[in-house]
């Protein structure tokens, strides 16, 4: 019996299974190689990029507790880039260098890890656009742009007002606003009560971020909730364009042993928000001015040198202030994921413990609220009918429903995290039409587009949660895994595994050619805004202000310049500044510092980077190129000389003859020829 029927039998008599199948999923024993043995030569060829040649989507995985981004290329799963975000990025100095050490401030101070979740690519008409890539930080909540001209986060904004920041950073389908809501409820304002007093005291908020002007993101207004968790979000599209809906759970206001206490309820609640409503009552000064500390951080395109703002106060509305702009339609069972479908009309949610995946209407939902089918009101918002809402129920679907993606061709394909498969119903009917085992726990699908109005409906990809027995053994802690799914016809066939870092929650994937084309190449160092750019040898040199000591210098094919300095003393702070003087695609070098207490920096083309070092002892110091940049990357080197405080030893730079002169020309061409360097004394600057 394959697995797919044995999963079958287990669903049909599913009824009330217990609270513990969540822990665990299908155990991994009734592997089946039928479907692998059966397709693999012809799966090999779909996934196969011959050397040379691109992939035909650019895929974004989250990495999760890695607190980044990985790009992999589909259909080939290449792991093409790790894009730093939330956290600290040894590889290339994210988060040590100073210029972008600002981008991991938060009013808790520098936080330089999170835990991402939801890549979200920015739409123009409901439908990605291939210009930013958002994330969400659920730790400390937080938002964060990536500039996909260059595959670097340029913008991050803290949540006030929030824990738990996990319903995010999915976007409105002219990209105006994100949304972000507390998974946690907690005080607000955050307050010293006992946790006890939970259903007095605790509350949550949605967010929505102004999110179309880079440089400006910003918290538009907040909407006070019940301390229900609310645990993700879409917005809608077509004729429900203008709303955002939430799944919520624990609507039991436990405090304590979640896992059963926020289990009792048959059904929890979407939250219907009417944010242009929203928007009307704000105008019309139903909403208040409410407290709450947060940061900006913005990575300007001109210096690359971050900055943080730190922001005081939003605007929060309170439903009970602005009728109509919050309903809560009831659904079953606590439930994750909320996903509408490309026409906007059907709301689909994934009930962890639902037996079966329930899908409201938009049309009927706008109906119940004119006829005013209310069960009752929570706090003053209007709990509509589930009868007057339901579109339909996929029956027997499988066990564990969490997320739903859509094909753009009338199909739903929704993951089943405890009987490990991904199941294909039809939107309308509510039939399921296929199903196809997974390894194993599958969180999130992902189809290309597949939550936009037009989804690239050629492959899903599953992300797994467990892979046990699918890789060579590494040890306990193995990782995680997506697989890809060839959806194009009418059966569902497993084209291939790989490995992600981190754990792969969620990913959004577009056509390679809506972004490639976009691509930076390298910096122009004519408009290298950072202030401590060099842009030739003759720029370059050393300066003392106090106890802080600067250095500047370039980076070239293949040697620092100048590369050799004198001066420092212990208890000095040095800062080397170094900019990478070329001007050619993707020849990158590296600088680290022995004795250095952070990472080494790689500096793209163009750009400079900064490294803060505190010597610890005296003595001379090597420092290199870390990128192996040409024949010569061995000879890229040079020293400082830490002497003890007080001592008479001159700062000095050995910069050479020749761009002394160019200095007192006032030529600033850097020559590529190696030079012989004097050691030059240079003066106060
Ligand atoms: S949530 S599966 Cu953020 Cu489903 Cu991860
Ligand atoms: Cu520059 Cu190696």
């Amino acid at each position: 019996m394959s697995n797919g029927s044995t999963r079958r039998f287990i669903a049909a008599g599913s009824g009330a299974f217990a609270l513990a199948a969540l822990a665990y999923a299908c155990a991994p024993s009734a592997k089946s190689n039928s479907s692998a043995g059966l397709l693999a030569g012809d799966a090999a060829s779909r996934t196969y990029v011959p050397p040379g040649s691109y992939d035909e989507f650019y895929s974004f995985m989250s990495g999760g507790f890695s607190g980044q981004i990985l790009v992999y290329g589909l259909p080939s799963g290449r792991l093409i880039k790790t894009i730093p975000v939330f956290s600290q990025f040894p590889e290339n100095g994210w988060g040590y260098s100073e210029e972008s050490k600002p981008m991991l401030n938060t009013t808790f101070g520098f936080v330089p890890w999170d835990d991402t979740h939801h890549p979200e690519l920015s739409q123009t008409d409901g439908v990605p656009d291939g210009r930013w890539l958002f994330i969400n930080a659920n730790n400390t909540p937080r938002v964060a742009r990536i500039d996909l001209k260059r595959f670097e986060t340029t913008e991050i904004l803290q949540i006030p007002n929030a824990a738990g920041g996990h319903a995010s950073p999915f976007v409105t389908p002219d990209s105006k606003y994100l949304v972000s809501a507390t998974r946690f409820s907690v005080p607000i304002p955050q307050a010293d009560v006992p946790i006890e007093s939970y259903k007095q005291n605790f509350k949550g908020t949605l967010t929505f971020i102004r999110a179309d002007q880079p440089g400006k993101m910003d918290i538009a207004f907040q909407i006070m909730m019940p301390g229900f968790d609310y645990d993700l979000g879409h917005a809608g599209k077509g004729p429900s364009d203008g709303w955002f809906f939430f799944t919520t759970y624990n609507s039991e206001e436990a405090n304590t042993k979640l896992e059963v206490n926020a289990s009792q309820a048959d059904k929890d609640y979407i939250a219907a928000v009417n944010y242009r409503k929203a928007e009307q009552c704000i105008a019309d000064g139903k909403g208040k001015k409410f407290g709450g500390t947060y940061v900006h951080n913005y990575l300007p395109g001109d210096s690359y040198v971050a900055t943080t703002e730190t922001k005081n106060g939003v605007t929060l509305l309170d439903p009970s202030a602005c009728d109509g702009v919050v309903y809560y339609l009831p659904t079953p069972k606590s439930p994750h994921g909320v996903d509408i479908d490309p026409s906007g009309e059907y709301i689909v949610v994934g009930g962890k413990l639902a037996t079966v995946i329930p899908v409201h209407s938009f049309a009927k939902m706008q109906k119940a609220i004119a006829d005013k089918a209310f069960e009752k009101t929570i706090d003053g918002i209007p709990v509509l009918k589930y009868d007057a809402v339901v579109a339909g129920e996929v029956q027997k679907p499988g066990l564990g429903p969490l997320h739903t993606e859509f094909d753009g061709k009338g199909n739903a394909y929704t993951s089943m995290f405890i009987s490990s498969e991904v199941v294909k119903w039809k939107l309308g009917t509510w039939q399921v039409l296929d199903r196809i085992p997974v390894y194993y726990s599958v969180g999130h699908v992902m189809i290309p587009g597949g939550d936009s109005k037009k989804p690239w409906g050629k492959y899903l990809v599953a992300m797994d949660k467990i892979t046990k027995d699918r890789y060579l053994p590494t040890g306990p802690e193995m990782s995680r895994a997506a697989q890809l799914i060839d959806i194009s016809g009418d059966k569902m066939k497993l084209l291939l595994d790989f490995p992600t870092m981190g754990e792969p929650h969620y990913a959004q994937a577009i056509p390679a050619s809506l972004i490639k084309g976009n691509s930076i190449k390298f910096d122009k160092l004519t408009e290298n805004g950072n202030p401590y750019v060099t842009k030739a040898e003759s720029e370059g040199g050393i300066a003392r202000s106090g106890k802080r000591v600067d250095i500047k210098m370039i980076a070239v094919r293949s040697h620092f310049a100048p590369d050799n300095f004198e001066g420092v003393q212990l208890g000095d702070t040095v800062y080397f500044h170094v900019t990478n003087i070329e001007q050619d695609w993707n020849i990158g070098h590296g600088f680290a510092v022995f004795g250095a207490q952070t990472s080494n920096l790689i500096l793209p083309p163009g750009e400079t980077r900064t490294l803060k070092w505190v010597p610890q002892a005296t003595g001379v110091y090597p420092f290199y190129c870390t990128d192996f940049c040409s024949a010569l990357h061995q000879e890229m080197q040079g020293y400082i000389r830490v002497s003890a405080p007080g001592s008479s030893v001159a700062l000095s730079a050995n910069t050479s003859k020749r761009a002394q002169t160019q200095n007192a020309t006032g030529t600033t061409r850097e020559s590529e020829h190696a030079e012989k360097h004097d050691h030059a004394r240079e003066g106060s600057r």
